[in-house]
């Protein structure tokens, strides 16, 4: 059995970022308590600044990761999902950490499951800055399982928590050039968008098999997990720019399925070579094999 922080070594990843990961590891080990226990239901009575209802367990998780992260020297400045502004830590922090605390967490009343993400920039700050200079990132799924799904940009490696540390399962994760699984997210878009319509009718022609949570960490981990498949959230004639956001999830996610062999684009170029001009900047998503994204962004072309 090797542990996260063994294979990071291994891996060449230097002392601090393994440092940072192990703090990760524990914070995502604690948000798994925080979930299981099942205690903690119902909104907040707070808006985040995308003005979507925050639940109590949104608040809880990304207060312990700002609580932890903040007083990490090795941090510089946090983003969250969660958070108006960002927060300035310490000066000469070696990183700059975006995350999103708890991904899909509507999702967790009905026990299905959800996630977090954590993309992690070298020095400070985000803006002007593309996903593609990310030095590591990592989402972690609580499932049946929790698993941590982490690359330092040496292939994306999944490790799961059991006897209190997280421990290699997968050594790189490889995703094949096409697969035919779909996850769709926004489909009722397709009431308004001819072209979505049309992929998703190419998917059903060609019969390949929904896989759709609702959540995107799970659905992603899907795609790396089974080595194929894609997932995508457009953008349409009401949302031009769709609703996952570059820095918080696409950025993060397109980092671990490029990694791993795959491909994410917004339709013209790679998510990875996206400028980051807004904290809050959302970009429509297609995520996976690298032929599926070929062929979903074609439709999208005419
Ligand atoms: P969240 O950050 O508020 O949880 O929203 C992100 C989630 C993704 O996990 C999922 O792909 C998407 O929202 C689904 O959105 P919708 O059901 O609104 O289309
Ligand atoms: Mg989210």
């Amino acid at each position: 059995m090797k542990s996260l922080s063994q294979h990071l070594g291994e891996q060449g990843a230097s002392g601090e970022l393994q440092k940072l990961f192990a703090l990760l590891a524990e914070s995502v080990k604690d948000i798994a308590q925080i979930i299981e226990t099942g205690r903690m239901t119902g909104y907040s009575g707070t808006e985040n600044v995308f003005g979507e209802q925050q639940l109590k367990l949104d608040v809880a998780t990304n207060d312990l990761l700002v609580e932890r992260l903040r007083n990490c020297p090795l941090v510089s400045v946090l983003a969250s999902e969660e958070l108006d502004n960002e927060i300035q830590c310490h000066a000469d922090g070696a990183y700059s950490l975006a995350f999103d605390p708890l991904d899909g967490s509507s999702l967790v009343d009905v026990n299905f499951s959800v996630g977090s993400i954590f993309g992690i920039y070298p020095g400070k700050g985000f803006m002007g800055r593309t996903p593609g200079e990310m030095v590591a990132a990592g989402i972690a799924i609580y499932g049946p399982k929790t698993t941590f799904l982490v690359s330092v940009g040496k292939g994306t490696h999944e490790y799961a928590f059991h006897d209190n540390d997280f421990f290699l399962t997968q050594e790189n994760m490889k995703i094949a050039e096409e697969g035919s699984y779909f996850a769709p997210g926004n489909l009722r878009a397709c009431a308004k968008s001819p072209q979505y319509k049309k992929l998703v009718d190419f998917w059903l022609e060609k019969q390949y098999t929904l896989r759709y949570s609702g959540g995107m960490v799970p659905d992603v981990g899907h795609i790396l997990k089974k080595g194929k498949g894609i997932f995508v959230y457009p953008g349409y004639s009401d949302a031009p720019e769709g609703k996952l956001r570059l820095l918080f999830e696409c950025g993060p996610m397109a980092f671990l399925v490029e990694q791993a062999g795959g491909n994410a684009s917004d339709g013209r170029v790679r998510i990875l070579e996206k400028k980051i001009q807004l904290v809050t900047q959302r970009t429509p998503i297609f995520i996976g094999s690298k032929l599926e994204v070929e062929r979903a962004v074609g439709h999208f072309d005419v």
